[in-house]
Parts: structure tokens; C-alpha cells; sequence
């Protein structure tokens, strides 16, 4: 009798604590969007000719062009529209949304003007200001957001002041200020305390950009993160890390990086600094679905960058990358409220060809925990998800599929997986070709991919 009353008396305390303890954990949960490299191109019209479709195909045959536009062509307005009211329609009020640029299309130089750039994010700005009318919205410039492109300057200039005009609603007064000298800025996360955005110009560190090459800080930009981090350590603050040219190595490209080596070296050396109080970092620019992990000394993970793919389909011509085109993706980032730890990321899209023949509709793609079996989206959590990636070939095959958004869903062979996983895991220059000499620690061979793959494919047919 008594060791009954007992038994159902911890039970009874059991469960009552985790039904706190849950309703504690739901109440800590936000989220927000992330959205980048829209790349609108309003010359986009359906035409007889292929070649007249879009400017941005080049001279490029947009061979099945439709409503929703072409993988030969930037966005037209139709998929830019859709793609915002699909956020409305899924996640109508998100904390924030986060915005990383790139908003123009991929023409030559002749082919826009200053002015013709302000339009262009004047538009985009406008239907995000009309669909999220009371969301905050932090908001980085691309390299495609200047004219020239990718020459964006370290002095104050028309851009950087127009659109620190037309982001107003969106920046204090104090943000205004340091963005109109150097497209950067920082503010406390939606004025709470504690938690902190940092919003930065990394195309300021692009090799592409001739005007910052032979600075050192280009626009005080890595001092001014230097004293904002050090500072909010020491107000313990929790920070997120926004831009738009990512560190590192493009996955879809051996040995090509976008920043010049003592750029690459800085930032880097900048997070290995302060990653304590980093929670993330959100940028975008390879229109693809990919992460890039740091690590400290000891080989541990300490932060990480989620690059989110692109709302443009544009087949790259980067020359050596074969059919980089993607499905339009946007995705939202779940969060703890307190900590602001990444918990989940669940990624939408738009199967192009879909939606071009029958009537489109955006789609859950996936969700981080779910297809990776990892618990959460922190460093630790991202380090095993990687570790299974590089390990094992169904992992590497899904990871390799939700990278193009489902547009490519060739094999990921060997030389695919060595690209992929050392881009992840190195982002120092010196580190990267080592591991892509070392074959990303070939763990296994030709013989045992084979087998992998076997069964890969007799698992998936269960
Ligand atoms: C944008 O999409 C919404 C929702 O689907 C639709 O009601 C509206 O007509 C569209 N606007 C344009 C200009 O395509
Ligand atoms: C930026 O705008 C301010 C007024 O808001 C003006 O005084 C300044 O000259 C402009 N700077 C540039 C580089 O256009
Ligand atoms: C931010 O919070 C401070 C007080 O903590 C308040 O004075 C200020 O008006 C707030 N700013 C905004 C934009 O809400
Ligand atoms: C996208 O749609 C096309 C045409 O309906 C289909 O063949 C293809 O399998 C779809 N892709 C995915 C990933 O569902
Ligand atoms: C909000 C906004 O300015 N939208 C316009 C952007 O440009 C397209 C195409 O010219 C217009 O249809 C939109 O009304
Ligand atoms: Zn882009
Ligand atoms: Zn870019």
C-alpha cells in the first residue's frame, strides 16, 4: 500500500514536471524567414524565341519557360510574388525575416545603371514592406545590389544612401549612419536586450571587387565587428551574423573561393575570436543549400553559417560547373527565444517544371532534424550531421539532392563528395586543400561506395 501511494505519487510529480517543463519549451520557440538572391529580371516574357525570353539567359535557349520562369533565366516578377505571399501563407507572422540580397539580374554592366539597381530593390523592398507590413526585416546588401556590380566601395555613395532611405522603416537612426558609410550595420535583436543582430558588407572582401583590394579594413568593417563583438560579451549578449558573400570555398567548384586570402583569413580568425557569443551566422550567394562549419583548435565546432538557397532558378555559367541551376527555395529557422540556439531549419520550394505545366504550389522540401536525425542545428549538431555526409552515401546522396533545392538529382560521386564535404567543413584556404588532397579522408573506396550505394538503394525500396 505504502509502496503504491509512493510509486503513483512520483508519477504523479513525473509527469506534472514535464508538462511544465514542455509548455516552457514550446513557449521559448521562434522563428523567421531567411530569403536571398531573388535576382529579378524584368525583361522575363514568354516568347516563340527561346532566346528572347530573359537578358539574363545570355544568349542561353530558356527552353521551358513558363509562368514561373526558366532555369536558364533569373526571376521573373510572377515567381518573386509567389514567393512572397507562399511566405504569408505559411508563416504569416514570423519574429523577423532575415533578407541577404541580390536582388537584379545576372546582365552585363551596360545592361542596368545606378538607378535602374535603386528600382530594382526599391520593387522588392516594396512588396515585402506590403505582404510583412509590421515584421522587422534585416536586411544585407549582395554584390549584384551596385553598379558596377561586385565593386561596392568603402566610402559613402547614391546606393549605399538610397537605400538607407528606402530600408528607414526598417534601421534606427544609428544603423542609417554606419550603412550609409559602408553598408554595414548593427542593432539590438528586436530592441530586446541581451540579443543582438549584426548585419555586414562582405562583398567589401570579395576578389571580384577591385576598389577594396589592396585595403586592409576596408570601411573599418572588421574593427567596428571586433569592438561590437567584444562589447557584447561583455554585455552578455547573444548574436546572429547576417551577409550576403559567404567565407570559404564554393561546394560546386573545386578550389574556388570568393574572398582574397587575407580577407578569408580575418574573418575567420574574427569568429574563432568571439564565437562565444555567436548563435549563428546567415548568408547567401551560391544559390545553393548548403553550411560551412568553424572550428576551434582542438577540432571542435564552435559556429556555424547556413547558406540558404536562392528564390532564382539561374543556371550558373560559372565555367566547370555543370547544370548549377536550382529550384526557387525559402526557408524558416526555428530558434530558442532565450538562448537564440538554431533548433530547426525547414526548407520550402518550388518544383519549377511543376509548376510551369500544372498550377504551382510551394512545398515543404525538408526539415533539418528530421532527414539529418540530429537532435538540433547547433555547431554540435551540424558537426555530426556533416560527419554522417562524408560517412555514409544515403546521407551524402540527401544532402546532395536538397543542395540544388531537388533540381539535380543525379549521383554524388566521389569527386562530388570531396568537394562538398571539405567546402563544409574547411573554410581556412591552407586547411581546404589539404583536405581535398587527402580525398576528404577517403574512409572508404570504390569497391565499398558500390556497396554503399547497393545499399542505399535496397534500404530506400524497404
Ligand atoms: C501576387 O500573388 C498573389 C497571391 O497569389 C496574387 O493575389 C496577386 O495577384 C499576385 N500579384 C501579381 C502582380 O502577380
Ligand atoms: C547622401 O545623402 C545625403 C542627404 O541625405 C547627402 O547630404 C549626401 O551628400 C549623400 N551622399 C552621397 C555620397 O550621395
Ligand atoms: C527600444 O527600446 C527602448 C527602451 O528599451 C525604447 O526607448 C525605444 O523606443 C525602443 N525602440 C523601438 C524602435 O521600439
Ligand atoms: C518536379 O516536377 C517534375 C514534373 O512534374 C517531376 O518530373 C520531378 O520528379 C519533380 N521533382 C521532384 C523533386 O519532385
Ligand atoms: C510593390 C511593387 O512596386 N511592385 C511592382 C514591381 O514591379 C512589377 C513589374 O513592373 C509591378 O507589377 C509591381 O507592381
Ligand atoms: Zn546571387
Ligand atoms: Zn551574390
Amino acid at each position: 500500500m505504502f509502496d503504491f501511494f509512493k510509486e503513483f505519487n512520483m508519477t504523479t510529480v513525473r509527469l506534472l514536471l514535464s508538462c511544465l517543463l514542455f509548455k516552457e519549451v514550446t513557449s521559448l520557440s521562434g522563428n523567421f524567414w531567411h530569403i536571398t538572391d531573388q535576382h529579378w529580371d524584368p525583361t522575363y516574357k514568354l516568347s516563340d524565341n527561346p532566346e528572347l525570353v530573359c537578358a539574363s539567359s545570355g544568349k542561353r535557349p530558356a527552353a521551358n519557360a513558363g509562368k514561373f520562369g526558366d532555369y536558364a533565366c533569373d526571376s521573373p516578377w510572377h515567381l518573386i510574388n509567389s514567393s512572397v505571399y507562399a511566405m504569408k501563407d505559411i508563416l504569416p507572422d514570423p519574429d523577423f525575416i532575415l533578407w541577404t540580397g541580390d536582388d537584379t539580374p545576372h546582365v552585363p554592366n551596360q545592361d542596368l545603371g545606378e538607378e535602374e539597381v535603386l528600382l530594382i530593390i526599391s520593387n522588392l523592398t516594396h512588396i515585402i514592406k506590403q505582404v510583412f507590413p509590421n515584421t522587422k526585416v534585416y536586411s544585407a546588401l549582395g554584390n549584384h545590389d551596385y553598379h558596377p556590380k561586385s565593386q561596392l566601395p568603402a566610402a559613402p555613395n547614391n546606393i549605399y544612401n538610397g537605400t538607407a532611405e528606402l530600408w528607414q522603416d526598417w534601421l534606427d537612426p544609428e544603423s542609417q549612419e554606419t550603412f550609409k558609410k559602408g553598408g554595414y550595420y548593427t542593432e539590438k535583436l528586436l530592441n530586446r536586450t541581451g540579443f543582438r543582430m549584426l548585419v555586414l558588407n562582405t562583398n567589401l572582401y570579395y576578389d571580384q571587387n577591385k576598389r577594396t583590394q589592396n585595403m586592409d579594413d576596408p570601411a573599418g568593417q572588421f574593427g567596428w565587428m571586433d569592438q561590437v563583438l567584444t562589447e557584447a560579451a561583455h554585455n552578455k549578449e547573444k548574436v546572429y551574423i547576417i551577409g550576403h558573400v559567404p567565407p570559404g570555398f564554393f561546394e560546386k567548384k573545386r578550389s574556388k573561393p570568393w574572398f582574397t586570402p587575407e580577407f578569408n583569413k580575418l574573418y575567420l580568425d574574427m569568429i574563432r575570436k568571439h564565437h562565444k557569443v555567436i548563435l549563428g551566422q546567415f548568408f547567401g550567394h551560391h544559390h545553393t543549400d548548403s553550411f560551412r562549419m568553424f572550428y576551434n583548435s582542438e577540432g571542435s565546432p564552435i559556429s556555424t553559417m547556413f547558406l540558404s538557397p536562392g528564390v532564382t532558378p539561374w543556371k550558373t555559367t560559372l565555367p566547370g560547373v555543370l547544370d548549377g541551376a536550382n529550384n526557387p527555395g525559402i526557408r524558416v529557422f526555428e530558434y530558442d527565444t532565450q538562448t537564440l540556439l538554431v533548433k530547426d531549419v525547414v526548407t520550402y520550394y518550388l518544383n519549377l517544371t511543376h509548376a510551369n505545366a500544372a498550377r504551382g504550389r510551394w512545398e515543404k522540401e525538408y526539415r533539418l532534424t528530421e532527414s539529418f536525425r540530429v537532435p538540433d542545428a547547433s555547431p554540435a549538431s551540424m558537426h555530426q550531421a556533416l560527419e554522417r555526409i562524408a560517412n555514409d552515401h544515403c546521407y551524402l546522396q540527401k544532402y546532395y539532392e536538397f543542395n540544388s533545392v531537388s533540381y539535380d538529382l543525379t549521383e554524388c560521386n566521389s569527386d562530388c563528395r570531396v568537394d562538398h564535404v571539405c567546402a563544409a567543413r574547411e573554410v581556412d584556404f591552407d586547411t581546404y586543400e589539404r583536405c581535398v588532397k587527402g580525398g576528404a579522408t577517403a574512409i572508404y573506396g570504390r569497391l565499398l561506395t558500390v556497396l554503399s550505394v547497393a545499399l542505399c538503394l535496397v534500404l530506400a525500396n524497404r
